[in-house]
């Protein structure tokens, strides 16, 4: 029957399609395992270090030492490398107009704002975070001015270089990978 031959042509076509959508999960990253050495003393202090700083184990704290370090080198390209960026602060919401200046200055800025939130700590105080993605010069430019506002305490970001691929489908559509 046609019908069955139908069925059979897509269950073949689903067997043949198997192995092809499962390759495009990935297998997780291949490491390398690196020996180094260290002073009784340095070996003392990292491990204090990492106690500190609630590591499980040394590898991973050093993954992140690693991390740090060369997410710091590519900040300082003077090239237009891009990120993405958590900005967190506290203010008063009390303050004469500065929700309102915070909230112009987010709009002013909306191609690198991608969220925000927003809690109400206690009667007067509140904490925002925004999310920002953009060049890195353009970011930590709104964030410096946004720190700077009158009233806005412990203005601290968080910057993320990534890679960004652009590709144009009805609209600008990014992604952003980190590199690390
Ligand atoms: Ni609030």
């Amino acid at each position: 029957m046609v019908v069955n031959a139908f069925d059979e042509r897509l269950r073949r076509l689903a067997r043949h399609r198997l192995p092809s959508v499962l390759l495009k999960f990935p297998t997780g990253p291949t490491m390398q395992r690196i020996t180094i050495s260290l002073s009784d003393s340095l070996a003392q202090d990292f491990d204090d270090w990492m106690q500190r700083r609630q590591y499980g184990n040394r590898s991973e704290a050093v993954r992140d030492m690693v991390r740090a370090t060369l997410e710091a080198d590519r900040l300082s390209e003077p090239d237009n490398q891009w990120c993405v960026a958590s900005l967190s602060y506290v203010y008063n919401h009390h303050a004469r107009d500065l929700a309102e200046r915070l909230t112009a200055l987010q709009h002013d800025h909306h191609d690198l704002v991608l969220s925000s939130m927003h809690v109400h700590l206690d009667h007067d105080n509140c904490l925002e975070t925004v999310m920002l993605r953009g060049p890195v010069k353009n970011v930590r430019g709104f964030a410096d001015v946004l720190i700077a506002e009158s009233g806005v305490r412990h203005g601290r970001i968080n910057v993320v270089p990534v890679a960004v691929e652009t590709t144009h489908y009805r609209q600008l559509h990014v992604h952003a990978h980190p590199h690390t």
